[in-house]
């Protein structure tokens, strides 16, 4: 199941599927909404996008070609059938499927040809209409609350996101245009053809020209300083407390690869924290993850990134771009006041190379729903990254991949002594500031009981449902969250 597509209900695209959504599913940032189209999309255009291409790169563009085609129907017809299904419950517009109609007709045109002979003026003319097709999707999914938008609608984006992306590299060539073109579609659209823009973009990173290194834009000037593994020479930005002192009779449990029987009559009956360790030390992410690898295996991917240092500041909005910007504008840049989270992000269904590298916990098979319904959330950031006190509906396994996050505890019975916002969007979410509290109007706060540890490398922390949780990065962190009923 890709990101935004099948299943999520009521996240908008960019969180998890989709731009961060209307606040629709009580997760924990519920004031997600779509972010603004990607400033990248003009940035982004490579000259494999543009008109006038090179023998070179014409040469470049029939190897793409070749191996963009076997992905799609091998005939017009059942491209045209999957339209129609997909996109049947699009109230009325009859001109919308027509202009599908009319961009898989050149894509696959009239004579024997086929899909080998999409070129030269059928290829301008399908990039033509696949753009107003995304222009008049977008103004569709960007009307009320993510929720509400029709499915069909993401799935007609996805359709044009493909039709241009397929067409921006016929001839010219993968290119980092027709990448962004398909995580718009995996990020805002719906599944189609079977997740195909997972599938072309897998085929368009294998022929993009230059390390995934070099083209992760805003990268070449920095080579030379942060090359492969040199520790960070990122300052403190703000004046955070350093972590904090952990009292020692409110410290989380901490036990080494416990039993399913121990960790079920224990942990999960009782709804107990536990840190669990030992059991994620195989999964490749924890050898093979840093900076530099995200970069290399993710820099021209399109993400939702969240600016600001909480989400519930006035101040706080969400955008669109590439890894490669967000690890050079938000985690190795200096200076940089204002903080960016890649945050509760389905990244591992938008990359599955990042998927590869990370398992499930063993654990998660005490909870009664299928594999298939495990919620499974990036968290990608610098230190001082803060996620406000708030709960969450399900179990949470949050594995800590990189660096080390503060976390406090509180469970469901504290919940009067911890002010939750009052507004529906807001209710899972604590007005406190957990380190910071006002007790003048957060009086009871003080006598809120809790539990608190520092979450490092290897250690899986069990969230039980419900339980309040505030989390702090202490350095740049990678965390990947589970959340299972
Ligand atoms: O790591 C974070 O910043 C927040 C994690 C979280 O809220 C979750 O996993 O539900």
């Amino acid at each position: 199941m890709g990101p935004g597509q099948e299943g999520e209900e009521g996240r908008g695209p960019g969180g998890a599927g989709g731009p961060a959504g209307g606040g629709g599913r009580s997760s924990s940032r519920s004031r997600r909404r779509r972010p603004g189209k990607s400033k990248g999309e003009a940035e982004l255009a490579s000259p494999a996008g543009r008109e006038g291409q090179t023998p070179a790169a014409t040469c470049a563009g029939s190897a793409v070609w070749a191996a963009l085609q076997p992905l799609l129907p091998s005939r017009r017809k059942e491209m045209d059938q999957d339209l129609c299904t997909s996109t049947s419950t699009t109230p009325s517009e009859p001109s919308l499927a027509s202009l599908l109609q009319q961009a898989a007709a050149l894509l696959y045109g009239e004579g024997p040809g086929g899909l080998a002979s999409f070129s030269g003026p059928r290829r301008e003319a399908c990039l033509q209409l696949s753009e107003r097709i995304c222009d008049y999707s977008w103004e569709k999914l960007n009307v009320g609350t993510w929720r509400d938008v029709d499915k069909a609608w993401r799935r007609v984006y996805s359709y044009g996101c493909l039709f241009r992306a397929l067409c921006l590299c016929r001839d010219g060539g993968a290119s980092l245009e027709a990448v962004h073109a398909c995580d718009m579609g995996l990020l805002l659209g719906a599944s189609i053809l079977d997740n195909i823009l997972v599938r072309v973009v897998r085929v368009l990173q294998q022929h993009l020209s230059g390390s995934p290194r070099a083209l992760s834009s805003g990268l070449a000037s920095e080579e030379g300083g942060w090359g492969g593994g040199e520790p960070l020479r990122k300052k403190c930005r703000k004046e955070w407390p350093q972590a904090p002192a952990i009292k020692a009779e409110a410290e989380v449990l901490q036990l080494v690869c416990p039993s399913l029987e121990h960790f079920k009559d224990n942990y999960l009956i009782p709804q107990k924290p536990l840190i669990l360790e030992g059991i994620v030390d195989h999964w490749p992410c924890m050898r093979k993850w840093s900076v530099d690898y995200l970069r290399q295996v993710a820099g021209s991917r399109t993400v939702p990134v969240e600016l600001g240092s909480r989400y519930t500041d006035e101040e706080w909005s969400q955008t669109l771009m590439t890894v490669g910007d967000f690890i050079s504008r938000y985690i190795k840049s200096e200076g940089q006041d204002q903080t960016g989270y890649l945050a509760q992000h389905q990244l591992f269904d938008q990359i599955p190379e990042l998927k590869d590298d990370i398992g499930l916990p063993d654990y998660c098979c005490l909870g009664e729903a299928d594999e298939e319904s495990i919620t499974v959330n990036a968290w990608f950031g610098p230190m001082g990254t803060i996620s406000p006190l708030h709960q969450d509906p399900e179990q949470n396994f949050l594995v800590q991949v990189m660096g080390r996050k503060y976390i406090r505890l509180y469970s469901p019975q504290q919940t009067e002594q911890l002010y939750p916002h009052q507004g529906s969007l807001l209710h899972n979410t604590s007005q406190v500031d957990v380190e910071d509290p006002d007790l003048e109007r957060f009086p009871q706060f003080k006598a809120a009981a809790f539990q608190e540890c520092i979450l490092s490398p290897g250690q899986v922390l069990f969230i039980p449902a419900r339980h309040w949780h505030y989390v702090r990065a202490l350095d740049t962190s990678f965390s990947v969250s589970f959340w299972w009923s």
